[in-house]
């Protein structure tokens, strides 16, 4: 698939190293005539310690390996496009934002808590985060697929960390947060009462990458030409729906393919089927700040969309993938401290703490202050400043002046015009020539600035700042519970269901009974119905009241608490639930198995094949063995899949087509085991008419989801079934639990 160029991926390209048709050589480029041998005396003999090919090699490979990520340490990168479609000049100058400008994206999907080696299927938080190459520098959107954040202060952020990574003497579990000190410390912080609800949606098991939403968490500020600010909050739509699979299936993906996330989006980006996210914003006048029920600096808070709608103002495109995932995924340095002209910061206490981390942890992770300079990380417009040298530097500064303000450099870098005009004192900028920091030494304005002419520069937002210094924290901090409320009760029945599982099935895993009591007592604050319910599960009656402990912790933020919450605008949302709405959903690019073996009807195949691709969906046929599958009538096809290498955890439906495989799949405990599970895990499962009778050697029971070739429609039947990516009402009538 011929992958789309932007500005980013050709400077890109630059540095992309082909070995194809190249004599092989030492880093300094020396040829190299023997690449298996080390330099010895005698052919038996020792090794000499003249052998600087041998180390030039070794010594390279030794140092292979950087610090990973402290969080989000497992993830997969996507290069793509930004357009963005609406007006907003009134409310921000953000030259990305004006409206039909195309602006490259890298963007990095991750998992929080496993290493990054560890499973895509986790139950876990997925980071989402977007670095925008625009004409002004790089803006950094580093956001997750959940809107709000375990905790309020920056504070505790590493201790969260640790409570949710492998315990330290064991260094288990690993990508898990079903075990002693996550609860712990969950249960002692109310504050997280939230996000723990969101974690144990089934939002944490996305069925793909390309369908998880995006959140900024936080308040941001956009600032327009005359410094005045609104309040935004950002949100990525993935225009495929958001989907998640059933906890029972993400464990068994885990295993038979763990990189099953990262798959899928290579694939999908490989195949052309680039997958699209709409950028939206909810837009909140500064005058309106403290208009609501919840503090919109409180990043455990989500404002509803039935109080401030989402408003779409571009759409983003992922349309290649990286040519090498360690120089581009590996080195991508994301820091939500990045921003350009036209966004700023809110107070929110989190976000604040995050502007050092990001920046902290590059220079330690990428070794030193010149991560800027490695090619994913350049801006596209060029950088031009009086920063120089450190570990790796690789643009070579040219002149003698490395400071500001300087004659000698004719003034250069210059000041950005303030107000149209050329600011400060070094009047004489506006003629950058060749000895200045206009690097390609053709005098004027440097061809990549040219976006920027006429830029203010960066301007921070007016704000009016008073107060002590205090280590304090708001009340308006201090509702834990009502937004978790509002989750739980606009959640399907399904989805609520699979919470009360979910947390089930942690606080299992929890070895101490003080710490299941404690988290119960939060959670009934939350909702009586979900503690009882996961109480029943655990052999525990939920306290009413919170643990002494929770309330000792609780207040040292807020010394009366507990404190008496607003009356909430909305108490139940209708975009939270992920249930896929009556007559919508979409089946693009979704994998159906094609369960089969030789004999097979090509006619059954065909008919079915070709209405599913018609309507976006990817047949993927699975046999006995690998190489040639040979149809009833003779004509073979090439195969790739297998019962021995693949499971139904993997894939979104079925379909048994006819012919003499039947008899071989009856006798196939592997195929049997396949469309059990997929019953089970609620996906449909379509039979060609021969196939039917197959039904009678599982546990499948007639239902919408199971669909036949003698039934009307059948085909059309299939497809408007499958749109619904799970028949959850399966899981309810029968109680099989997916
Ligand atoms: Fe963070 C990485 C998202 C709070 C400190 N964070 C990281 C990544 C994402 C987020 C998506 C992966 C970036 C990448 O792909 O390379 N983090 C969030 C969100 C937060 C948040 C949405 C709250 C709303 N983070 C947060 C706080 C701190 C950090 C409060 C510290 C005060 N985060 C980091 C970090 C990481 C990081 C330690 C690890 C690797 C990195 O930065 O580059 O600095």
């Amino acid at each position: 698939m011929k992958s789309k160029k932007n500005p980013k991926t050709e400077q890109l390209d630059k540095h992309v190293v082909d070995n194809m048709d190249r004599m092989m050589t030492s880093n300094d480029g020396v040829p190299i005539h023997d690449n298996n041998n080390t330099l010895k005396a005698g052919n038996r003999g020792p090794s000499l310690q003249q052998d600087h090919l041998f180390f030039d090699k070794l010594m390279h490979f030794d140092r292979e390996r950087i610090p990973e990520r402290v969080v989000h340490a497992r993830g997969s990168g996507a290069h793509g496009v930004f357009e963005a479609k609406e007006d907003l000049s009134d409310i921000t100058v953000a030259d990305f934002l004006k409206k039909g400008t195309v602006t490259p994206v890298f963007v990095r999907f991750s998992t929080v808590a496993g290493f990054k080696g560890s499973t895509d299927l986790a139950r876990d938080v997925r980071g989402f985060s977007v670095k925008f190459y625009t004409q002004e520098g790089n803006y950094d959107l580093v956001g997750n697929n959940i809107p709000v954040f375990f905790i309020q202060d920056a504070m505790n952020f590493p201790d969260v960390v640790h409570a949710v990574k492998p315990e330290p003497d064991k260094e288990i579990p690993q990508a898990a947060s079903a075990h002693d000190t996550f609860w712990d410390f969950i249960s002692l912080m109310p504050e997280s009462a939230h996000m723990s609800l969101w974690v144990m949606s089934d939002r944490a098991i996305p069925r793909s990458l390309r369908m998880i939403e995006g959140f900024s968490v936080h308040t941001f500020k956009f600032v327009n030409a005359e410094g005045k600010t609104t309040f935004v909050k950002f949100h990525w739509k993935p225009r495929l729906g958001v989907h998640g699979v059933a906890w029972n299936e993400a464990q068994k993906i885990s295993g038979f393919d763990a990189d099953f996330h990262r798959r899928d989006l290579w694939d999908a980006i490989d195949q052309g089927n680039f997958p699209q996210w709409d950028l939206g914003v909810q837009l909140i006048p500064e005058e309106d700040e403290m208009k609501f029920s919840f503090d919109i600096l409180d990043p455990t808070k989500i404002i509803p969309e039935e109080l401030v709608p989402v408003k779409i103002i571009g759409t983003m495109t992922l349309n290649r993938n990286p040519e090498n995932f360690f120089a581009e995924t590996e080195q991508a340095a994301f820091d939500p401290g990045r921003l350009v002209p036209g966004i700023d910061f809110s107070d929110d206490p989190l976000l604040q703490g995050r502007i050092f981390s990001y920046m902290d942890t590059q220079n330690y992770r990428l070794g030193g202050p010149n991560f800027h300079e490695l090619p994913i990380n350049r801006p596209v417009n060029g950088k031009y400043n009086n920063q120089k040298d450190g570990f790796g530097r690789m643009d070579v500064l040219k002149g003698n002046t490395s400071y500001f303000p300087n004659s000698q450099g004719n003034g250069c870098p210059y000041h950005a015009m303030l107000n149209g005009e050329m600011g400060g004192s070094e009047g004489n900028a506006g003629s950058a020539d060749g000895k200045s920091g206009s690097s390609d030494g053709k005098g004027g304005m440097h061809a990549a600035q040219a976006g920027m002419k006429g830029t203010q520069g960066y301007q921070t937002g007016r704000q009016e700042v008073q107060g002590l210094k205090v280590r304090e924290r708001s009340n308006s901090f201090a509702d834990h519970f009502t937004q978790a409320r509002l989750f739980f009760n606009s959640l399907s029945e399904e989805e609520q269901t699979h919470m009360i599982n979910a947390f089930s099935f942690e606080l299992s895993k929890v070895n101490s009974e003080d710490i299941r009591k404690r988290e119960l007592a939060i959670l009934y604050q939350v909702e009586p119905k979900l503690a009882n319910a996961i109480g029943k599960n655990l052999g525990l009656t939920p306290s009413k009241t919170l643990d002494e402990l929770t309330l000792k912790f609780a207040r040292n933020n807020h010394p009366d608490y507990p404190i008496k919450p607003n009356k909430p605008e909305v108490e139940k949302s209708a975009y939270l639930s992920m249930k896929v709405k009556d007559g919508e959903g979409t089946i693009e690019t979704r994998q159906v198995a094609f369960l089969l073996d030789d004999g097979v009807s090509f006619e059954s195949v065909d008919k079915v094949r070709k209405a599913l691709e018609k309507a976006g969906a990817k047949a993927v046929l699975i046999s006995s063995k690998v190489g040639q599958l040979k149809y009833k009538g003779g004509e073979t096809e090439k195969i790739q899949h297998t019962y021995l290498t693949d499971a139904s955890v993997c894939f979104d439906a079925f379909y048994t087509p006819g012919g003499d495989s039947i008899a071989k799949l009856a006798e196939n405990p592997d195929y049997l085991q396949f469309i059990n599970e997929g019953y089970r895990h609620c996906k449909v499962l379509a039979f060609a008419k021969d196939a039917e009778g197959l039904v009678e050697r599982s546990f499948i029971r007639k239902d919408e989801g199971v669909v036949f070739e003698s039934e009307s429609d059948w085909l059309a039947n299939f497809i408007t079934q499958m749109k619904k990516h799970r028949i959850w009402a399966r899981e309810m009538a029968r109680k099989v639990p997916s």
